[in-house]
C-alpha cells in the first residue's frame, strides 16, 4: 500500500478504537466524547431540554487578543470584494469543502455565489476569518458569520456560522475549536451571544434533524457518475421516462419591484415554523432577488398580484476520478410560499424550470412543508442527515416539519 494510504488507515484504527471520529449517527455520537463541545455552551446530547433561554448570560468583558494559532499560522480578515482573496477563498473550498460520505463528491461553491452568501446586509469584513501559513501566505482555514434574525422562542439576534473548513493537510491539530473560539468573540464583541449553524456531523446538541432528498432530472448523467443506481427491473430507457417532466412553466422571474409582495408573503408564511429567518425587505431583496447561477426564484401572479413563489440556489458539486464528468449541477430549493397554488404544483414547475436550466438534479430538505410534496414528486431519500444546532440557546428539540430555516 502507498505510504498516504497506510497512514489514513492506520489514523481510522485509531480513530476507531478511541471511537473519537466525526459521528454521523446519534447512536455513534452516544459512544464519543467531545473534549471541545463539553466545554461551550450548548446542551449535552443526552440531556432533554424543556425550557427556552441563553445557556451562559451575556458578557461584558470580551478578551481582545484573537486566540493563539499554532506557530506558523496567523489570522487574516479575508476582502472578499478582492477577486484575488476570493478567489483563494474559491479554491480552499473546491478542494478542502464537505464531500460526501464515499468521497466521490465535493461541494463547488462558486466565487460569485460566496460573494451572495457572505455579504448579505449587515456583512462585516472580520467575520470572513481566514488563517493563513506565515511562511508563504497560503490561505489554509477560515469559517464565517453573518448576521440574521432568527425567530426562535423570541430570540432573535444571531449570527449564521458558515464554511468552516481546514485544509486537510491540517486535519485533527484542533486547528477548528480555535476557528470556532475566534469568531464567537468576533461575534461576542458586537454584542451577539447566539448562533445557528447546521452540520452533518452529530455534535451536542441538535435542535433538528433534517434529510436530504433528491429529484432526478438528468438521470442518465446521475447514473454514469454514480450519484445514483438503475432500480431492479428497470432500464435506463424506464428511468429516464419515469424521471421525464413538461416543458413549460407559466411562472415569471422575480423582479426587483416584486420584492415588497415576496417580503409579505415570506413574513407571514415562516410564522408558522419554531426556527425560522425574520428578513428585513432589504434581506428579501438579497437573498432572493435573481442573480445568474445562484439564485432563482419564479412568481405565481393574480390580477398583477403575487400569490406564490418558489426558489432554488445554484450548488454545484464536483466530481471527483470521473474519466468524463466533472460537475454535477445541483439545484438547492431554498424558500416557497403557496397561498392560490399547492406545494405540489408549485414545487412541480420548480423541477421543470430546474431541468430547463440545465440541472441534473434538484435537492430538499425534509423540512416545512416538504414531506407533502417529496414522494409525489418523485424525489429519493439521500443518505445522512442534516444536523440544525443553535449556540447558547437550550430550546426543545423540533421534528424537521418545525424547521423554516434554510442555510448555503
Ligand atoms: S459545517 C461544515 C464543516 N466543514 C466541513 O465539513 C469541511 C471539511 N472538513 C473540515 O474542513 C474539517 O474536518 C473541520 C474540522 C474544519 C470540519 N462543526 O480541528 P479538529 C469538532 C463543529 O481536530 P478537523 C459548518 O461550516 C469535532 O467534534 N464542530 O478537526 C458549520 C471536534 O470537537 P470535539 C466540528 O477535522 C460550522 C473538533 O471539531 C465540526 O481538522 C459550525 C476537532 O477539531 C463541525 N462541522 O476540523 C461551527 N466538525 O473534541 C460551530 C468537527 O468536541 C459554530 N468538529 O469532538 C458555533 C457558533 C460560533 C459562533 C457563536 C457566536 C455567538
Amino acid at each position: 500500500l502507498p505510504a498516504d494510504k497506510l497512514q489514513e488507515i492506520q489514523k481510522a484504527i485509531e480513530l476507531f478504537s478511541v471511537g473519537q471520529g466525526p459521528a454521523k449517527t446519534m447512536e455513534e455520537a452516544s459512544r464519543r466524547s467531545y473534549q471541545f463541545w463539553d466545554t461551550q455552551p450548548v446542551p449535552k446530547l443526552g440531556e432533554m431540554v424543556t425550557s427556552h433561554g441563553s445557556i451562559e448570560p451575556d458578557k461584558d468583558n470580551i478578551r481582545e487578543e484573537p486566540y493563539s494559532l499554532p506557530p506558523g499560522f496567523t489570522w487574516d480578515a479575508l476582502d472578499l470584494g478582492n477577486a484575488a482573496v476570493l478567489k483563494e477563498l474559491y479554491t480552499l473550498l473546491n478542494e478542502n469543502y464537505v464531500e460526501d460520505d464515499d468521497n466521490m463528491f465535493r461541494f463547488d461553491y462558486s466565487p460569485e455565489f460566496l460573494l451572495w452568501a457572505l455579504r448579505p446586509p449587515g456583512w462585516l469584513p472580520q467575520w470572513h476569518c481566514g488563517v493563513r501559513v506565515n511562511s508563504n501566505q497560503k490561505l489554509v482555514g477560515f469559517i464565517s458569520a453573518i448576521p440574521a434574525n432568527i425567530r426562535i422562542y423570541d430570540q432573535s439576534k444571531m449570527v449564521e456560522i458558515n464554511f468552516l473548513c481546514v485544509h486537510k493537510k491540517l486535519r485533527s491539530k484542533r486547528v477548528a475549536p480555535v476557528l470556532i473560539r475566534e469568531i464567537t468573540r468576533r461575534v461576542n464583541l458586537k454584542g451577539i451571544f447566539q448562533a445557528v449553524y447546521t452540520a452533518g456531523v452529530v455534535l451536542p446538541k441538535p435542535v433538528g434533524t433534517c434529510r436530504y432528498w433528491h429529484r432526478s432530472l438528468n438521470p442518465r448523467k446521475l447514473i454514469e457518475v454514480k450519484f445514483s443506481h438503475l432500480s431492479r427491473n428497470m432500464t435506463m430507457q424506464r428511468t429516464m421516462k419515469l424521471y421525464r417532466l413538461n416543458e413549460t412553466s407559466g411562472l415569471r422571474p422575480m423582479t426587483r419591484k416584486d420584492v415588497p409582495a415576496v417580503h409579505r408573503l415570506l413574513l407571514e408564511y415562516l410564522s408558522q415554523f419554531h426556527l425560522a429567518p425574520v428578513m428585513s425587505p432589504e434581506e428579501v431583496e438579497h437573498w432572493l432577488l435573481p442573480q445568474e447561477s445562484i439564485i432563482d426564484t419564479y412568481l405565481v401572479t393574480s390580477g398583477g398580484k403575487v400569490t406564490d413563489f418558489l426558489s432554488f440556489y445554484t450548488l454545484p458539486s464536483t466530481i471527483m476520478n470521473h474519466p468524463v464528468h466533472r460537475s454535477l449541477k445541483a439545484a438547492y430549493s431554498f424558500y416557497n410560499v403557496h397561498t392560490t397554488t399547492t406545494l405540489l404544483d408549485l414545487m412541480s414547475d420548480a423541477l421543470i424550470l430546474a431541468k430547463s436550466k440545465g440541472f441534473d438534479v434538484f435537492n430538499a430538505l425534509d423540512l416545512m412543508e416538504n414531506k407533502t410534496f417529496l414522494e409525489k414528486l418523485k424525489f429519493g431519500i439521500g443518505d445522512g442527515n442534516l444536523q440544525y444546532y443553535l449556540y447558547n440557546w437550550k430550546c426543545p428539540s423540533m421534528g424537521s416539519e418545525k424547521v423554516g430555516l434554510v442555510l448555503q
